[in-house]
């Protein structure tokens, strides 16, 4: 079986020692393309969403796939992304409250971090008003609002509501995205881009800068 696949299956079993082997194994070789391992990353944890969803997997089972994602990612992190010094601004990036998935948000932080960003990871279940604290005193140019269940949609309004309130929404352009986020939800709560991947993401930050 070809190590992704292994990869996979770790991730998928929740067997956090097992995922770092197979990853310390993708970071020997010479192959290992970043975008093929985020992707079997993301397939992993598809499986196992699939699995909660039909009652094989409940709550712990979902936390140790995580586990293991999150100790895989830790060796992972620096093969994983072009680094570049060329780019800057600043972004402040963070889950909404009432949501605590923090693991495409990670992969994010990892990936504007190597382009170059400043970012300032306020974490998970953040409140609105903290957003707009600190896209006040870090000067932010960029907000990232990660968003995974479809409940978050009422935390994203806040979130726009508080910057309005702050008046800082006109100096602060808005990027949301997440699993079981849409390019829908976004334009229904009106943000100024959605991004469902590490690609579109940067694509994203690059157009919204000019740079
Ligand atoms: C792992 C997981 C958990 C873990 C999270 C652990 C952690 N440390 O993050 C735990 C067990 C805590 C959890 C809890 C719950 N979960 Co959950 N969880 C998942 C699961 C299986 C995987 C998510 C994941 O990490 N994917 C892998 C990453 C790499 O992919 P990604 O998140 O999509 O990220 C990519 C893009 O979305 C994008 N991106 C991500 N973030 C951002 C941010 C920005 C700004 C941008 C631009 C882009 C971007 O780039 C990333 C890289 O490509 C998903 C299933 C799924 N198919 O997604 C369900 C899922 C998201 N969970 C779900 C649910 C329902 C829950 C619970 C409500 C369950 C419950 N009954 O308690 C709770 C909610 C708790 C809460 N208040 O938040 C549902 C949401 C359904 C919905 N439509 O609302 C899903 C879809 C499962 C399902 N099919 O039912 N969960």
């Amino acid at each position: 079986m070809d190590l992704l696949s292994r990869f996979q299956i770790a991730i998928i079993d929740g067997d956090a020692d097992r995922a770092a082997a197979v990853a310390e194994e993708i970071t020997a070789g010479a192959e290992a393309d970043p975008d093929a391992i985020i992707s079997s990353l993301s397939g992993a944890m598809e499986a196992v969403g699939e699995k909660y969803e039909t009652g094989e997997y409940f709550i712990p089972e979902m936390l140790r796939s995580a586990e293991a994602v999150e100790k895989a990612l830790s060796l992972l992190d620096p093969y994983l992304f072009e680094r570049r010094r060329d780019i800057s601004g600043v972004i402040v990036i963070g889950t909404v409250k009432g949501d605590i998935h923090n693991i495409g948000k990670n992969i994010i932080v990892s990936a504007l971090r190597a382009s170059g960003y400043k970012v300032h990871d306020l974490g998970v279940n953040v409140p609105a008003a903290r957003f707009a604290a600190t896209v006040n005193e870090v000067n932010a140019d960029l907000l990232l609002l990660s968003a995974f269940t479809t409940s978050t949609r009422q935390a994203l309004i806040e979130v726009l509501q508080a910057l309005e309130d702050a008046g800082l929404r006109g100096r602060v352009k808005v990027v949301s995205g997440g699993a079981a986020h849409s390019e829908e939800l976004a334009r229904e709560v009106g943000v100024d881009a959605f991004a469902s991947d590490v690609k579109s993401t940067l694509a994203a930050c690059r157009e919204l800068l000019g740079s």
